[in-house]
């Protein structure tokens, strides 16, 4: 078939889910033709990063057919249900600045869901331009590099050629999911990458039929200087940690893992449990209180999660 003609009606098209809202998608086959595509039946399980068998419906829409296996996949937890965020990613960029002020148990939580996913997380201190806050923002970005993590620091409003190759050095060559609390910085971040973003953001919820909702789209934008892509989230607001086990917590948490072998009970939870060496070790200061802290409250959410 000549490039740009669309496929015939009932030809099969292997395409990559390049934007989502709900169970509306965009896929986009190995010759850049995109097409609206649909789930048959009533399945909701197909992400932005999926590769997908399209059945093509003769004009721009095609029928999903199938979901080919994944390399990894991310969920995402709303009111009530967990669901699926995305898949199919190399690496995890979590974004925080100061002001407004960050939480560090959103980054602690998608460092969970990172480690757990088998995905890389790299996290990046954003707003360094700014005193206010910064001293609790950098003391943060030190821990999390003392954990082992790669970390960065950089302003986004400040575009100069030092920002965009450190950007550069993070994002090229890896097809990445950017996360962040709201107000942090993403959107900056993105439109220093791909400079048509906005213009793509718009293009893809009108396609879609959303007029203006692009709040809750996600979309993958490939890189403006180089191979890679790097999918966005707007609306996201937390991981879905509904299917962890303890042992998927303690592996991501390095700072307690480490003293988990001389607690009097082989199956201590470390919560409530006497001669608890994970307990000692909060009291003596080897583990930070805050640390800790997340760990109970992770541990006590699964726990009325999985009750359920
Ligand atoms: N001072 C400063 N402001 C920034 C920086 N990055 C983003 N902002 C501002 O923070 C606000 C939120 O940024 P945005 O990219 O929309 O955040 P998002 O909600 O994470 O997508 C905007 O007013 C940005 O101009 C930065 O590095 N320094
Ligand atoms: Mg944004
Ligand atoms: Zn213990």
């Amino acid at each position: 078939m000549r490039k740009g003609q669309r496929n015939l009606k009932g030809d099969s098209v292997r395409a990559q889910v390049i934007s989502s809202h709900g169970r509306h998608h965009i896929a986009r086959d190995a010759e850049g033709r995109t097409y609206e595509a649909h789930r048959r039946g009533k399945k909701a399980d197909v992400v932005v990063g999926d590769w997908v068998q399209l059945l093509a419906a003769g004009d721009n829409t095609a029928a999903i057919e199938s979901v080919d296996n994944r390399e990894n996949i991310l969920f995402r937890q709303d009111e009530w249900r967990t669901k699926s965020l995305a898949a199919n990613i190399d690496q995890l960029v979590i974004v925080y600045g100061s002001a407004p002020r960050f939480n560090p148990w959103f980054v602690w939580k998608a460092l969970l869901a990172a480690h757990t996913a088998g995905i890389k997380p790299i996290i990046i201190r954003n707003k360094t331009d700014l005193t206010e806050g910064a001293e609790e923002a950098q003391a943060f970005l030190d821990e999390l590099t003392a954990l082992g993590y790669e970390t960065h620091r950089l302003s986004a409003t400040e575009s100069t050629a030092e920002t965009i190759a450190e950007l550069d050095s993070i994002f090229n060559g890896q097809r990445s999911l950017l996360v962040g609390q709201s107000g942090m910085g993403k959107s900056t971040i993105l439109n220093l990458l791909v400079e048509s973003a906005k213009a793509r953001t718009q293009e893809y919820s009108q396609a879609l039929n959303l007029g203006r909702q692009t709040t809750t789209t996600t979309t993958l934008y490939d890189l403006d200087r180089a191979d890679g892509c790097v999918i966005d989230s707007p609306g996201f607001q937390e991981f879905g940690l509904a299917h962890l086990e303890l042992n998927d917590i303690l592996r991501a948490m390095p700072d307690i893992l480490e003293y988990i072998g001389g607690c009097r009970f082989v199956n201590c939870r470390h919560l409530k449990e006497p001669a608890c060496s994970v307990k000692d070790a909060v009291e003596a200061g080897k583990i930070s209180q805050a640390r800790y802290d997340f760990y109970v409250a992770i541990v006590e959410e699964l726990d009325r999660l999985q009750a359920w």
